[in-house]
């Protein structure tokens, strides 16, 4: 019923923009003047209006968002790694924001400085190679660097030494998150989507040594200052795993496992007194995989290892589930 308003609205409005140019049309008539006939009046008020909308209102609303939308941004990163991509962000960010301010008003102001005039033709300004190899190795000079920049914080943080990181399984599919812990051995048993039956939502192959030990969740503990490496997979379309506060994002694609190692630095306690006490860690996807896409979100916790250690004995391993049911 909405959406038929809206298109009601939409196409009402269509018809009283060309029934207004028509009426011009036809005052023109009337007035013995040709309506398509561009005045200087005309270039005036569109030089004016292109000035004060581009130049003024929208400048000014985008000065406006960084005041009063500013507080949306993320806080500060909540990972080891998440620190140099705050550096790298930040670095681009007032890159991008130096160049953005001084060409939009400029922009904006050559826009109505150089209005078209009746009696004023265009200067014609075919080519001039100077100015072609200033604007090729201008933006060169600083993108490459910055390109590299990006490259290097890339490697550092996907090269980062595993070896003693929790194992944890991500397991994505339409529409929601599990996750399975690799237990004691800190292997994850093998899985294959082909086994999904039942309680046994990950597919694990329960005849698999490793797999006896396993523990499958529906929320992610950590512990705070200790690496973990997350190893992903997807059942059925590619899904994202996005952890925005740690500064995590890794796509799942179906039919190959992904990874990504990092350490967690604060706990959710201390981001709770921080950012407020509905604060959560959470878990998203964040790639457009379907209709219930918005509801693919899992709760992350970072605690204490006591803590950590209380949670996990509560939990029942796989092959526990799978025989007490
Ligand atoms: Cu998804």
């Amino acid at each position: 019923m909405m959406s038929i308003l809206v298109g009601l609205i939409i196409l009402l409005s269509v018809i009283v923009l060309v029934q207004i140019l028509r009426v011009n049309e036809l005052v023109s008539e009337v007035k013995d003047q040709d309506a398509n006939e561009i005045t200087d009046k005309d270039n005036n008020i569109q030089g004016i209006l292109t000035f004060a909308v581009f130049g003024v209102l929208f400048l000014g609303f985008v000065l406006w968002q960084f005041k009063y939308w500013g507080v949306h941004i993320l806080p500060p990163a909540s990972s080891l790694h998440g620190a140099t991509i705050d550096t790298l962000m930040n670095f681009t960010m007032g890159v991008i924001l130096f160049v953005f301010f001084l060409t939009q008003p400029i922009l904006a102001w050559f826009a109505y400085k150089y209005r078209g005039r009746k009696n004023t033709v265009a200067y014609f300004y075919p080519h001039n190679n100077k100015l072609e190899v200033i604007w090729t190795v201008v933006p060169t000079l600083v993108l490459t660097p910055l390109i590299i920049y990006g490259l290097n914080v890339w490697n550092d943080i996907t090269g980062v030494d595993t070896t003693n990181s929790k194992i944890i399984e991500l397991y994505a599919k339409q529409f929601n998150w599990t996750a399975r812990y690799a237990g004691d051995d800190n292997t994850l048993g093998q899985a294959n989507y082909k086994l999904v039956e039942g309680l046994n939502v990950l597919g694990v192959d329960m005849d698999d040594d490793s797999a006896q030990d396993d523990i499958v969740t529906r929320e992610v503990h950590l512990v705070v200052n200790e690496p973990v490496l997350l190893k992903m997979r997807s059942q059925d379309v590619i899904h994202s795993a996005f952890l925005p506060h740690f500064r995590v994002q890794m796509n799942c694609v179906p039919g190959m496992t992904t990874q990504f190692g990092f350490t967690p630095t604060q706990t959710t306690a201390e981001m709770k007194e921080q950012e407020g006490e509905d604060f959560e860690f959470v878990l998203l996807c964040n790639k457009i995989c379907g209709a219930a896409h918005y509801n693919m979100k899992m709760k992350f916790i970072v605690e204490t290892q006591e803590e950590y250690n209380a949670w996990m004995a509560s939990q029942e391993t796989l092959k526990n589930t799978l025989t007490l049911n």
